[in-house]
């Protein structure tokens, strides 16, 4: 530890997508993260887990909460068990994360917004696209004035990759493509082009076997006047494959940004382009093709520490995802009455 305060760190869920959080929090270790606990309803899966991490094992999370001091748990079940878990935490002012989505409903995410806020307590969402190397990448550049104030977008997230291999729970949820991952697209459209006006969205079942949408193709009309594309499928037919990337194209009064597969950007600025390698190199535990989004997660809770160590507000703090989830509910709305929909109905925009 480099002298800074510790944060001891407990986490409920080692599941398929965890091992990411466990990963990065030894690896933040040096920066004070120090994980105490876990915690798993299933006794061979925390087991297994204690024994990589080197860590105290629960199968209840109120008993883990009761026996060991945590300053911030790390919350990466499914979203149905966020709300009652988020509230355990807040009950005793322990700070949460909780993986995305939010929460199956808008109204469970309020609750837990609610309930975060009567408690004082710290509530953050693990939204973990935004903090990539490469979107970030992006961010920066749209900062520069490179290429104006964007006024319009395309991000796709398109991709045929076997998501039901490693999430098998998928092929049976009730929503979909839009709430597992057009929810990062649209999170990164709102990063990007600031807050939606109005939302259009079209969804498609094209794959028989599944239970909900595995397409979602949506309009947005953002506050600034821009106008944005995002796209997400499970059921594009590529190769090369680009999953989990998110590609997109973005063009502003004075420019534009490409970002294609393998994390290759081109910018177009006063008319002359560069072209830029924007990805992070692979770590110790990450893989490809998954490496992206791994690797985002290593930054999402780094500056989940900082944020909390700070005192402040994660960037994506419960308040701040709402707006994102209002996006989620506009667009099934949209899909479902055939008609434009205004996100400010779930929720008002800044
Ligand atoms: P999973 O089903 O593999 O793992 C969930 C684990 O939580 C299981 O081991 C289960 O036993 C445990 N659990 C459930 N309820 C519990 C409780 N009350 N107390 C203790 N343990 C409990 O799920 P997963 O695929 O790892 O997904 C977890 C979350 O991560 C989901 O919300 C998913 O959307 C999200 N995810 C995010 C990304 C990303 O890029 N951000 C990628 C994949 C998955
Ligand atoms: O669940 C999804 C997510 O959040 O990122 C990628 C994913 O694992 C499958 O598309």
């Amino acid at each position: 530890m480099s002298g800074k305060q510790s944060v001891q760190i407990g986490l409920i869920g080692c599941g398929f997508y965890a091992r990411n959080h466990l990963h990065a929090w030894a690896d933040l270790r040096k920066d004070g993260a120090q994980l105490v606990a876990v915690c798993d309803q299933d006794p061979q899966r925390v087991a297994a887990t204690g024994q990589m991490f080197g860590v105290a094992t629960f199968t209840d999370a109120k008993t883990m909460f009761d026996s060991v001091p945590i300053d911030l748990v790390d919350i990466t079940t499914r979203m149905g068990s966020h709300k009652t878990l988020a509230a355990l935490a807040a009950e005793r002012k322990i700070a949460a994360v909780v993986q995305k989505p939010f929460a199956p409903c808008w109204q469970d995410c309020i609750n837990m917004v609610e309930t975060a806020r009567s408690h004082g307590a710290w509530l953050a969402v693990h939204e973990n696209f935004r903090f990539s190397t490469s979107m970030r990448r992006v961010k920066a550049v749209i900062g520069s004035g490179a290429i104006g104030v964007p006024n319009w977008a395309r991000l796709s997230f398109r991709t045929g990759y076997n998501v039901y291999g490693g999430q098998p729970y998928l092929a049976e949820e009730e929503r979909l493509v839009i709430l597992d991952v057009g929810i990062h697209v649209l999170d990164l459209a709102r990063y990007f082009m600031g807050e939606v006006d109005r939302l259009y969205c079209e969804t498609q079942k094209r794959n028989p076997k599944i239970r909900a949408e595995d397409t979602a193709t949506m309009t947005l009309r953002h506050t600034s006047g821009a106008v944005s594309i995002v796209e997400s499928t499970y059921e594009s037919r590529r190769i090369p494959d680009s999953f989990p990337e998110t590609l997109l194209e973005m063009e502003g009064p004075d420019g534009s940004i490409v970002v294609s597969r393998g994390e290759r950007m081109i910018v177009t600025t006063q008319g002359l382009s560069f072209e830029e390698e924007i990805g992070g190199p692979l770590l110790a535990w990450t893989s490809r093709p998954w490496h992206v989004s791994q690797e985002a997660v290593l930054h999402t809770n780094a500056h989940m520490l900082s944020a909390f160590r700070a005192g402040r507000p994660a960037d994506t703090s419960g308040e701040d995802n709402l707006k994102t989830y209002a996006l989620v509910e506009a667009a099934y709305e949209s899909a479902s009455t055939g008609r434009a929909v205004r996100p400010a109905e779930w929720h008002p925009t800044d």
